[in-house]
């Protein structure tokens, strides 16, 4: 092995399919605690997903799908406070174990460990989720593997802008070609792309469909002995199973 020196992972989508069953409900459950009689339906939250962040998810839902409600006179404090309730809807759903990692996060992770790279996030969403994700699958410490976690509001412009993989990079201090990103959806490629890191997709349950124009290879999942992933494009790792060695060929 080589160039590689570290891998970026994505969070929702790429650690945890957490959008159809943990976010959505959460903010459905949030709507019911603050008496709004809004439900965001499968079909629908695939349509809100074309917007990153939940407060900006608000916010579209409000100018594309509710043009009845009356907005109250402060609309950040209540789209703020909203987000809010749904943080603390979604981080019991995470502290009940109610959304474990997907295939291969855990092995890619402890091979990455073994073999010294450094380990960072790169997501758009709260920093308290990405934390509460971490303790809830892989305990308290697992939080200290990650030398860098840019989330949320850190950064000015959420992806598909490549602001938090700037922002990544440069707290690693460690240049695009020197790094792998794994993602899940076309916003989160154009985020990594536009920093220049090679990335590659593991499509998730909202982004089969999405275009992975540029990715390095489109694969299922990560891959497990047991449960090998299929290749949806590009050049898949043996065997299914990606590691870290696959991953450092990809780096030109
Ligand atoms: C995906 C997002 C997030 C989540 C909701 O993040 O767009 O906004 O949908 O989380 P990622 P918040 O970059 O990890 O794929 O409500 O905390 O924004
Ligand atoms: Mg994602």
């Amino acid at each position: 092995m080589s160039d590689l020196k570290a891998l970026i992972f994505d969070v929702d989508g790429t650690l945890a399919d957490t959008e159809r069953d943990g976010h959505r409900p959460a903010f459905n459950a949030a709507f019911r605690e603050m008496g709004l009689d809004w439900d965001w339906t499968v079909p629908l939250y695939g349509r809100l997903l074309q917007v990153a962040g939940g407060k900006e998810r608000i916010r579209h839902y409000l100018d594309a799908f509710a043009p009845e409600f009356t907005p109250p006179a402060d609309l950040d404090r209540f789209i703020g406070d909203l987000h809010a309730c749904k943080t603390r809807h979604f981080v019991a759903m995470l502290e009940r174990g109610g959304i474990p990692l997907r295939p291969g996060v855990l092995r890619l992770i402890e091979e990455a460990r073994s073999a010294g790279l450094l380990l960072a996030i790169a997501t758009t969403t709260s920093l308290t989720n990405v934390e509460s994700l971490l303790r809830a699958n892989l305990g308290e410490a697992s939080l200290d593997w990650f030398r860098v976690i840019g989330a949320g509001d850190v950064v000015p412009a959420k992806k598909p802008a490549p602001d938090i993989y700037h922002h990544v990079l440069e707290r690693l201090g460690l240049s695009a070609r020197d790094c792998v990103a794994i993602e899940d959806s076309a916003q989160g490629l154009r985020a990594s792309r536009g920093a220049g890191i090679v990335t590659v997709i593991t499509v998730s349950g909202y982004t089969v469909e999405d275009d992975f124009s540029g990715a390095a290879a489109v694969l299922e999942h990560l891959g497990e002995p047991e449960m090998p992933g299929r290749v949806v494009r590009g050049q898949g790792p043996k065997r299914g199973i990606v590691d870290v060695g696959y991953l450092d060929a990809l780096l030109p």
